[in-house]
């Protein structure tokens, strides 16, 4: 049976059979001093409200059964999948790749590269490692997707209007319904998160839908 979500700009009936959350690169490097974010002038402090709503959803997630689906950005130690044009962002001495007392600045395999303990993957849950902003490009994603047979993406994490929204735009175009948790995404910067929010479902809803955790909490409990 088809759950209701309130959302905007309507709300949405989806099936938590087809559904996936997926948890867009809440990462060590992301949130907390000394990783990527910071190395690109950022306040990382902005980010941990996102916590306690990704953690409400995790838990209504795992307990109804979805597809959860955890990303992290980062590159190879080598570098090879890392274009110039993305190093080169952030001081010299932070850059990709740059020792910091989280290890190598988003490198897969050091601390900064790991989820945040609070949102750590359960074993079993896919965990995709991307080296671009959308998730979509380079990874598994599609095919991990495409096995579940899913068509409506609940997505959360950071940053709103940078991964958030780049993989947003690359689902819709897709073809998945994509469902952006408000109070489950950061920035850095405030008022793109409130301008990336209004893009989603302006125009009639042009790349999917907006909730808050609350209700899809509340959807994902009705549906049990
Ligand atoms: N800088 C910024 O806002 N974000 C990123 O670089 N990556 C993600 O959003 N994950």
């Amino acid at each position: 049976m088809p759950i209701l979500l309130d959302a905007e700009p309507a709300p949405l009936p989806f099936d938590p059979r087809t559904t996936a959350l997926v948890i867009i690169d809440m990462q060590r490097d992301f949130l907390e001093p000394g990783g990527f974010g910071e190395s690109l002038g950022n306040d990382v402090g902005l980010l941990a409200a996102a916590v306690g709503p990704c953690r409400a959803l995790l838990a209504a997630a795992r307990s109804a059964g979805l597809l959860v689906v955890h990303t992290r950005e980062g590159h190879a130690p080598d570098l090879s999948d890392a274009p110039p044009a993305k190093l080169e962002r952030g001081a010299p001495t932070a850059r990709i790749g740059a020792p910091g007392p989280m290890g190598r600045i988003l490198i897969r395999g050091e601390p900064g590269h790991d989820i945040v303990p609070a949102l750590a993957p359960l074993p079993g849950e896919p965990v995709i490692d991307k080296p671009g902003k959308g998730a979509f490009y380079a990874t598994d994603l599609a095919r991990v997707l495409e096995a579940r047979a899913i068509a409506t993406l609940l997505v959360c994490g950071v940053t709103t209007e940078v991964c958030v929204h780049t993989t947003v735009r690359e689902a819709n175009d897709r073809g998945y319904r994509c469902v952006v948790v408000s109070d489950a995404c950061g920035s850095y910067i405030p008022e793109f998160h409130a301008a990336g929010l209004a893009m989603i479902k302006a125009q009639g809803g042009i790349f999917g839908w907006v909730s808050d955790s609350a209700a899809v909490v509340a959807a994902l409990n009705a549906g049990g």
